[in-house]
C-alpha cells in the first residue's frame, strides 16, 4: 500500500473515531440535583471487633447549640450515602474572634473513616483519596462553600483550635446530592425476604451514586470511566434504571478514545480534556465486546452495533498480541489481565474463561453485522480457545481448573471457566459445587470476583447456593452498616485493602452493584 493511500486511511479513521467523542459529547446531560440535610448528630465508636459504628446521638436542632472550642467535634449524619457538594454556615460565639479558626473536616462513606488516622497512611496509590479538609477561617460568621465533590454519609468538624476565648458554632449544613438518576425511578423489589431487601436497597444506592457524567467507578475513588466496572453495571442498569444513553455515551467514549495501536485502554479521563488512560488490561479490553453485545441484546439497536463493531473486533485480534500457545502470556506480565485484586491470584486460567465468553459475544455480533470474514475468523479462534482451555489448565485428577506454572487452583478461575461454557452444563454444576465444597485457598479480594462466582452458580441453575453466598458476602457488608456496597471486602478481615491500606478503599463501588440485577433477574 502506497503512503498516500495509508494516510487516507488513517485520516478515515480519526474522522471516526472523532465522530465517536462527538456523538458521546451529545449525549452528555445535566445531572439530578436534590437538597439533602444532615438528619442528626451521631457519636462514632468501635463495635467488640473494631469495626467502626454510628451510635445515635443528637437531634440535629442542638447542633446550632454546640460551640466547639479547642480539640472539640461533632459528626453529622446526612441518614444514608450521598455524592454531592456541601455548604456550612459557620459563626463564632464568645469573645470576638481574636485568631483563624482551624478546623478539620471528615467526610466518610463508613464510620470506619472517621476513625482512620490519615498521618499513618501509607499505602501505594495517593493520599490526596482521603476526604478529609483543613481549613483556615480567618473571619466568621461564613458560608463555607466546598469546591470539592465528596462521597459520604457522615461529616466530622473537629476543632484544631480555636482561640481560649472564642468557640466556632456549625449552625447549618446542607448538601447538594447529585446523580444521572433518580431512586425513584426504580420499584424496590417486593416480596423477598427483609434482608434482600436490604441487598438491593443497597446495591441501587450503589449503582445510582456512581451515575454521573459517566459510569464512575466510584465516587470517592477513582471517579472515573473503567470498563471492568462499566460492563456490570450496564448489567444493572438494564435491570433497574434504563438509562441507555448513559451506557451509549461511554461506550462511544471508550470507542472514540483508543490507544494509539488501537486497544481500548482501561479507563479513560473526562476531565480536563477527554482522554484514555495508560494503564491497560487485556480482559477490559475484550469487554468492550461483551458491552456492546449486551447493549444489542437489552435495546435491538442494530445501528450502534454496526458502527461499534470494527472497534469491537478490533479488541480481539489485537488480543492475539498478548497471546502465547493459544493462552494469555502472563509471564510477560503478571497484571496483564484484571480478573480481581486477589494477592498471589495466577490470571491465566481465568482469562481463557474471558476470552472464550468474549469470544462468543463476538460471534454474535459478527453474524449480526454480516462480517463473513470476522465471523470465520472467530469461529476458528473459538474451537482453539475451547481445546486450550482443556489441554492447558483441565486437571483431571483434581476436578478443577488450574493456572498458570504453579498450577494454582483458584475460585475465579473455576467461574470464568464454567460463564464461559468450556464443559456442559452438567459438567459445570458439579465443579461449581466441588468448588465451593473444597474451599480452595486462592478466593476472591472483591465483589467484582465474587459476582462472577455468583452468576456462574446462577448459570448452572444452583440458585440456591448463588444466593446462600449473597447473603453471606453481601449481608455481611450490611451487618457491618454499608449502606451502599464496597469495592473490596474480606468477611474474616475487614480492613482489607487491595492499596496496602484501607482509607483508601472505595465504599461505593460501582462492581458490586450487582445483586439489584441478578434478584430482579433470577429471583
Ligand atoms: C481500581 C478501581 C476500578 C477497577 C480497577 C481495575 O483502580 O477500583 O474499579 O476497575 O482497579
Amino acid at each position: 500500500m502506497g503512503e498516500a493511500t495509508v494516510s487516507i486511511i488513517e485520516n478515515m479513521e480519526r474522522r471516526t473515531v472523532d465522530a465517536f467523542v462527538k456523538k458521546a459529547v451529545e449525549l452528555d446531560h445535566e445531572l439530578l440535583e436534590i437538597n439533602v440535610k444532615p438528619v442528626s448528630l451521631v457519636h462514632i465508636g468501635r463495635d467488640e471487633n473494631g469495626n467502626g459504628i454510628a451510635a445515635s446521638g443528637e437531634a440535629i436542632e442542638e447542633m446550632p447549640k454546640k460551640r466547639l472550642a479547642k480539640g472539640d467535634s461533632i459528626c453529622l449524619d446526612f441518614g444514608d450515602h450521598h455524592v454531592g457538594y456541601v455548604t456550612l454556615k459557620l459563626a463564632s460565639a464568645g469573645s470576638p474572634q481574636d485568631a483563624p479558626a482551624f478546623l478539620r473536616l471528615k467526610f466518610a462513606e463508613i464510620a470506619n473513616e472517621i476513625l482512620d488516622d490519615s498521618s499513618t497512611y501509607e499505602g501505594w496509590i495517593s493520599k490526596g483519596w482521603i476526604q478529609e479538609e483543613f481549613i483556615h477561617i480567618d473571619v466568621l460568621p461564613c458560608e463555607l462553600k466546598l469546591p470539592r465533590r465528596y462521597a459520604f454519609r457522615y461529616l466530622e468538624v473537629y476543632a484544631i483550635d480555636t482561640s481560649p476565648k472564642f468557640q466556632v458554632v456549625v449552625e447549618d449544613a446542607a448538601l447538594t446530592a447529585v446523580s444521572a438518576v433518580s431512586m425513584e425511578d426504580v420499584k424496590p423489589l417486593e416480596g423477598l425476604p427483609e434482608d434482600l431487601q436490604k441487598i438491593d436497597r443497597a446495591s441501587l444506592k450503589t449503582l445510582q451514586d456512581c451515575m454521573q457524567y459517566v459510569f464512575e467507578d466510584g465516587p470517592k475513588r477513582d471517579r472515573r470511566l473503567w470498563i471492568g466496572d462499566l460492563r456490570l453495571q450496564a448489567k444493572a442498569n438494564y435491570a433497574t434504571f434504563k438509562n441507555y444513553d448513559l451506557v451509549k455515551r461511554c461506550m462511544y467514549l471508550f470507542a472514540g478514545l483508543t490507544r494509539g495501536d488501537g486497544k481500548i485502554g482501561a479507563c479513560l479521563f473526562t476531565e480536563p480534556v477527554m482522554q484514555v488512560d495508560d494503564t491497560f488490561l487485556w480482559d477490559y479490553s475484550l469487554f468492550f465486546v461483551s458491552i456492546l453485545y449486551d447493549y444489542y441484546q437489552e435495546t435491538k439497536d442494530l445501528e450502534i452495533v454496526k458502527e461499534l463493531w470494527p472497534t469491537a473486533y478490533c479488541q480481539i485480534r489485537l488480543a492475539l498480541d498478548d497471546m502465547k500457545d493459544g493462552v494469555l502470556d502472563t509471564e510477560k506480565f503478571e497484571l496483564l489481565a484484571f480478573i480481581d485484586w486477589k494477592e498471589g491470584l495466577d490470571r491465566q486460567a481465568a482469562a481463557q474463561g474471558v476470552w472464550i465468553y468474549c469470544l462468543r459475544h463476538g460471534k454474535i455480533l459478527a453474524e449480526l453485522v454480516g462480517d463473513t470474514e470476522a465471523l470465520e475468523t472467530i469461529e476458528k479462534l473459538l474451537t482453539e480457545a475451547l481445546e486450550n482451555a482443556v489441554s492447558h489448565f483441565w486437571d483431571e485428577e483434581q476436578g478443577f481448573f488450574v493456572s498458570g506454572s504453579r498450577r494454582q487452583v483458584s475460585w475465579s478461575s473455576q467461574a470464568w471457566m464454567v460463564l464461559a461454557d468450556v464443559f456442559d452444563k452438567e459438567k459445570s454444576r458439579k465443579l461449581m459445587l466441588h468448588l465451593l465444597e473444597e474451599n480452595p485457598e486462592v478466593g476472591v479480594a472483591t465483589p467484582y470476583a465474587y459476582h462472577h462466582v455468583i452468576e456462574a452458580l446462577l448459570h448452572v441453575d444452583e440458585k440456591d447456593k448463588a444466593l446462600e453466598l449473597m447473603r453471606t458476602y453481601w449481608g455481611g457488608m450490611i451487618g457491618l452498616g454499608a449502606d451502599t456496597f464496597w469495592e473490596a471486602f474480606d468477611p474474616k478481615d475487614t480492613n482489607a485493602s487491595p492499596y496496602g491500606n484501607a482509607q483508601v478503599n472505595s465504599f461505593c463501588h460501582a462492581w458490586s452493584c450487582t445483586p439489584a440485577w441478578l434478584l430482579r433477574e433470577y429471583f
